[in-house]
């Protein structure tokens, strides 16, 4: 089939540029979008997502849109507003405006990150994608913000998304909380693929994971978009719980789903 067309914004972010890498892959064409200038890529549109002129540009014509951009970690609320909120909601407008191609979001696990961590080893059942949410940052908060934005272009203008509440992607887990919430990045283009292709989904929220052995979250919504998630963090345990101990439930960053984010979140640095 002929590649078809997405923009990807965030693109000289982390995420963005594993998936730089693999979407292609996939048979995607990338047209890139982030503030800050992507390396090796004079075409991508370098803008504010705040910036609705540029929006409409990078949007006309796409079948589908990889929503990456944003503030990544906790700040403060005025950031974060601009950012996540405004820059998201200007997004979903220039969207609105072209016709609806459908949105894949990236949502986080610190939407729900107060959820005490389940202990699936002793019977516990996996954390439903209908969990409360409970955010820990206001960075998480922005997140619940993204999916209710979502929500509302579907009821009230028919455009689709996928809310993918990504665990941590990153090329390898690096603690043992990761183990649990790891979705490794070939995983990621899976699923953003899935999220992209699969029929009729209005506002579909997923968890975005590779297929863990110690998994804390259910796959469930994923899976009936199509994903068949290949990977699982098993092989780095015994490495990982040799180095830093099995997690320890009297402290609160190892106690819940959101890690160090419930009481040391890191900073946006910039
Ligand atoms: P990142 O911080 O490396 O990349 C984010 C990119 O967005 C940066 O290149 C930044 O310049 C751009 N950006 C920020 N504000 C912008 C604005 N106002 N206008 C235009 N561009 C802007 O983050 P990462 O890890 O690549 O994450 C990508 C997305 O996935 C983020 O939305 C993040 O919240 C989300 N996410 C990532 C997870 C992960 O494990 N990497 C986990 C959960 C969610
Ligand atoms: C996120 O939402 C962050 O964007 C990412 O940098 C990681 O910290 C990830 O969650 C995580 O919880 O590991």
């Amino acid at each position: 089939p002929a590649p078809r067309t997405i923009l990807l914004t965030g693109a000289a972010g982390g995420l963005g540029t594993l998936m730089r890498g693999l979407l292609p892959q996939h048979g995607y064409d990338l047209r890139l979008f982030d503030v800050r200038p992507v390396p090796d890529a004079p075409d991508a549109i370098v803008a504010d997502l705040n910036d609705t002129a540029a929006l409409r540009e990078a949007v006309h014509g796409v079948d589908g849109v990889l929503h990456l951009a944003g503030i990544s970690l906790e700040s403060t609320f005025d950031k974060i507003l601009e950012s996540n909120i405004r820059g998201t909601q200007r997004l979903y407008e220039a969207v609105r405006e072209a016709g609806g191609p459908r949105v894949v979001f990236a949502s986080s696990n610190h939407t729900i990150g107060y959820t005490p961590r389940p202990h699936v080893e002793d019977g516990a059942p996996l954390v439903p994608v209908d969990t409360p949410r409970r955010p820990d940052t206001f960075y998480g908060l922005s997140k619940c913000f993204g999916e209710d934005l979502a929500q509302y272009y579907w009821d009230e203008h028919g455009i689709e998304t996928v809310s993918v509440r990504i665990g941590s992607c990153f090329p390898e887990p690096t603690d043992v909380r990761m183990l649990s919430l790891w979705m490794s990045p070939a995983d990621g283009a899976r699923l953003f693929d899935a999220a992209l292709t699969a029929e009729h989904v209005g506002h579909t929220v997923v968890h975005g994971s590779s297929a863990n052995t110690r998994a804390w979250w259910d796959l469930t919504t994923a899976r009936a978009l199509g994903y068949a998630p290949q990977d699982d963090s098993e092989p780095y345990a015994a490495k990982l719980l040799a180095a830093q101990g099995p997690l320890d439930d009297t402290l609160p960053a190892h106690h819940h789903i959101g890690g160090r984010f419930v009481d040391d979140p890191p900073i946006w640095p910039h």
